[in-house]
This record gives C-alpha cells, sequence and structure tokens, in this order.
C-alpha cells in the first residue's frame, strides 16, 4: 500500500449486504483502500474495533428538513440538527427535499435548499425536487439533472403538492428523458377527501380517526395508477412509505414483469399499529399513510424478505408538540389540522437492526435495507459498500449494546422520541464519514457544513409503452 494510511480499523467483522467476514479496513483520502486480513501499517491512527462489526454508513433516502409543510408550516429541524441526530444514529448519508414553493421555478427551491445544507450539513446529502407545479419543469430539468439532482418528489395528494394524473405523466416522460427517478406518494386524493369530510360531517374529529381517513384502499389505488403509470411513461419509480399488503403486492407483480419500480417501507409501519392514534398524546404518532394492522405489518416483513420492498427509510417529518408544530390549531384541534410526521432518522438504524434480529433475520439483510440499497437505487455509487475505492463511511457497531428509548433522548428538535418505552439491541458506536471520524464516545466531532453533495448519475429508465413510443417519435 505504500506509505502511512489516514486508518486503519482493527480486528473487526466487515458486514456488507453480500456477507460477513472477519476482515480490518484500511481508509485514505477519504476512501477505503483496502479490506482484508491483518493489513499492515502504518496508519495515522488505528481503531482496534475487535468482537464488533464493521458496517456502512447509513443511508437514509427519505427525510424532511428545514421544510415547510402544505399548509404552511416550517418543520422543527435544520439541516444541522438533523443530520446531528442522523450521525448519532449511525446515518452518514441522508437524502431530503427541495420543496418547491408554488409561483417558484424549481431550480430556485433547489439553489435555496442547497444553500441552507451548505452552510448545516454535517453529512453527505441530496435531493428530491418537490414538483408542486411542473410548468416550468420542462425548462428548469435539463440544467438541474446536468448538475446532479437527478430526483424528483411527485405527490398524489395534499392540495398544496397534489398533481393530477396528466400531470404526473407528463413530469414521468420529462423525468425519463433527463433520467431522473420519480419517488412518489401515492394515495388517491379522493377518496382522502370524500372520507375525510363524511367523518368530519360527523363529528368524528380525534386523532384515532385519521387513520380512517387514510383508507388502505387510498394506497391500493394509486400504488397499482403509478405503476401503470411507469409502465407506460417507461419511468422508473420509487413508491415511497408502503403501508398495506395489497400495495406491497402490486409492487411484487410489477417487479416480476421487469417493470422499473420500486419501494420502501419505515420502521413505524413495520412495528407499531393504528392503536397508537388511541394514546392521549396520539398526535405525536400521525403520519401518513398512517400505520395498519398486524396482517399489514406480517405483509411487509415479507415483502422486505423477498426483497418486494427494497429499503427501510425514516420519513424523518419532525414537528414539536407545541404551538410551532403539532399543535398549532389547539390541543383539540381536528385530525385534519394536525401535522402529519415523526422524528426517526436517529433511531431507524437501531430500530431495524433489532426488529431483525427478533425474527432470526441476518445482518447482511440489515446492510441492504438500510444502506446498500438506499445508496444502489438513489444513484449514490459511493455509498453503502465496503470495498476498496468505496467512500469510507463506516459504522463500529456494537450488538449486544441495549438502549432503552426515553421521552426526549433524540438529538433532532421535534422535543419528543416516538419510542419511549422501547428497548433495542445493537447500536452505533463510532461512526466515520469520509475517512474522519464523525461520532465518538457520544459526541459528534463533524462540523456544520462539512458534509458534501452528492450528485447523481443518470438513473437507467425502463421502455414505454407501445402507444407512448409512437406518440414520443421513439422507433422501437
Ligand atoms: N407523511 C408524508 O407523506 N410526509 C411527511 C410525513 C408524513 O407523515
Ligand atoms: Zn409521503
Ligand atoms: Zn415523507
Amino acid at each position: 500500500m505504500g506509505g502511512a494510511v489516514d486508518l486503519l480499523i482493527r480486528g473487526g467483522t466487515v458486514v456488507t449486504a453480500d456477507r460477513s467476514y472477519p476482515a480490518d479496513v484500511a481508509v485514505t483520502g477519504g476512501r477505503i483502500a483496502a479490506v482484508g486480513p491483518r493489513l499492515p501499517g502504518p496508519a495515522v491512527r488505528e481503531i482496534d474495533v475487535t468482537g464488533r462489526l464493521v458496517i456502512p454508513g447509513g443511508v437514509d433516502p427519505h427525510a424532511h428538513l428545514e421544510q415547510r409543510s402544505g399548509a404552511g408550516l416550517m418543520n422543527a429541524d435544520t439541516f444541522e440538527s438533523a443530520h446531528r441526530a442522523a450521525l448519532l444514529g449511525g446515518t452518514t448519508t441522508v437524502v431530503s427535499f427541495a420543496a418547491q414553493p408554488p409561483g417558484t421555478r424549481p431550480r430556485e427551491a433547489v439553489a435555496d435548499y442547497a444553500a441552507r445544507a451548505a452552510r448545516g450539513a454535517l453529512a453527505d446529502h441530496a435531493f428530491h425536487l418537490i414538483v408542486a407545479d411542473p410548468s416550468h419543469l420542462a425548462r428548469d430539468l435539463p440544467a438541474l439533472a446536468e448538475a446532479g439532482h437527478r430526483s424528483l418528489k411527485l405527490f398524489t395528494t395534499y392540495p398544496a403538492v397534489r398533481l393530477d394524473d396528466r400531470q404526473l405523466i407528463e413530469v414521468m416522460v420529462l423525468a425519463r428523458r433527463h433520467g431522473a427517478l420519480c419517488c412518489i406518494h401515492a394515495e388517491t386524493d379522493a377518496l382522502l377527501s370524500w372520507t375525510r369530510d363524511a367523518l368530519l360531517a360527523r363529528g368524528l374529529t380525534q386523532p384515532p380517526f385519521h387513520a380512517v381517513a387514510h383508507p388502505r384502499l387510498a394506497e391500493i389505488d394509486a400504488v397499482e395508477r403509478m405503476i401503470r403509470f411507469a409502465e407506460f411513461t417507461g419511468a422508473r419509480i420509487m413508491l415511497f412509505h408502503i403501508s398495506t399488503a395489497e400495495a406491497a403486492e402490486a409492487v411484487r407483480r410489477a417487479k416480476a414483469r421487469g417493470l422499473p419500480v420500486h419501494a420502501e417501507t419505515c420502521p413505524h409501519y413495520l412495528l407499531t399499529g393504528p392503536e397508537v392514534l388511541d394514546r392521549p398524546d396520539g398526535a405525536k404518532w400521525m403520519c401518513s399513510p398512517p400505520q395498519r394492522d398486524a396482517a399489514d405489518r406480517a405483509a411487509l416483513w415479507a415483502a422486505l424478505e423477498d426483497g418486494t420492498i427494497d429499503l427501510v427509510s425514516s420519513d424523518h417529518a419532525p414537528y414539536r408538540m407545541d404551538a410551532s408544530g403539532k399543535l398549532a390549531h389547539g390541543a383539540d384541534a381536528p385530525f385534519d389540522r394536525i401535522a402529519n410526521g415523526m422524528p426517526g432518522l436517529e433511531p431507524r438504524m437501531a430500530l431495524v437492526w433489532d426488529a431483525l434480529a427478533r425474527r432470526g433475520l441476518p445482518p447482511e439483510l440489515f446492510v441492504r435495507l438500510t444502506a446498500e440499497a438506499p445508496a444502489r437505487l438513489h444513484g449514490l455509487p459511493g455509498k453503502g459498500r465496503i470495498e476498496g475505492g468505496a467512500d469510507a463511511d463506516l459504522v463500529i457497531w456494537t450488538p449486544e449494546a441495549t438502549r432503552a428509548w426515553g421521552a426526549d433522548d433524540l438529538h433532532d428538535n421535534a422535543g419528543y422520541n416516538p419510542w419511549e418505552g422501547h428497548t433495542t439491541k445493537g447500536a452505533p458506536e463510532t461512526v466515520i464519514l469520509g475517512g474522519r471520524v464523525a461520532v465518538e464516545g457520544g459526541r459528534v466531532l463533524a462540523a456544520p457544513g462539512s458534509g458534501r453533495f452528492l450528485p447523481r448519475p443518470p438513473f437507467p429508465q425502463g421502455t414505454p409503452a407501445e402507444e407512448a413510443r409512437i406518440a414520443l417519435g421513439e422507433t422501437p
């Protein structure tokens, strides 16, 4: 290897998405230089990790940071506070959103979020552009894509951001042309709004009715339709936060047919049910889609095991339990006036590790769901791997460390922990980002502004249906 390497991690068990094996890891210039048994020094720094695992830094591809909700509420986190929490939880890469305010150009939204991330980011990062108004997308997307902004977020619901079917098709066609990924919140708006209005008219306004107001069929219908749109346009899609058995089954069928369709779910859909909304502080757990019953949870686990659902994101969406957030419309606000979302960046890795271990599932699956697949499917080739040339984003993981989660022990700005009372086994000990120690002894050493923007290459796309190809003038 020549002269001294920057860092030598000795004596651990390396875990990748494929295998686990005893090996040292040498790091130099921010990248992994070598992986193998008893690597030679010298090294500027050596860390002995005997008895512990060395895993790739977590990649969380779904987090809402410094973002205004459709109802105009600014969420509780800055890039700095959220990334601090992410690093403490073992996540070194975060893809969050650049939300387009109505009446503005997409490129302005991206420039705004990029400037804020440049100041505050501690983790490596990229953005999904939320397309609230597609009218300027054809003008802005070519340059944005060229600059490495290669993913869009599309909503089938929420008045401030919802696109109609025609707009969704137009955006998917554009995305395919420019090699972008379409991430989709799929719930059919008419089914949600009809149910919500009928509940409110009958005075059924408490948080548990939030779950009723998001019928399972709304997700199933929208997921099935978005798969059809992807098939028609040839666009690559990522279906966000899948919560129902039937939606997972629709993804399974789409994959079997070779369509470029992917899906994620989140810890709260895997581990909790709608009864969390019955608690006196049920607003803390309000998110969309809502938590579902045990049969859906079982189907989600089966879908993770067979690869139908590709990965587990946090959908971190932090709102405080006060007038700045969840209680902006009072303590007794009807469910439709309570901001949706929960903090989740920090506990995601521990929750997934613990849940997999309880089910007897292997650590390689943990790495695949929390790092390798999010990196591969979101266009981040340097991440999620432990091999020569990959970014040196590494977590020293202690499988036996037990943690009892408390009321306010997360480091984000939400001010509460939806996992209060849970105990998890398995925790990050030291976190390395780009070859530098970012967390050690529970302290964050990375500085605000040190996280790097990750430009992404074009995503491979599918083949449009024959009619679309004729309409687009594409010859077979
Ligand atoms: N649902 C979303 O779609 N986004 C943020 C939070 C939530 O609950
Ligand atoms: Zn969503
Ligand atoms: Zn979200």
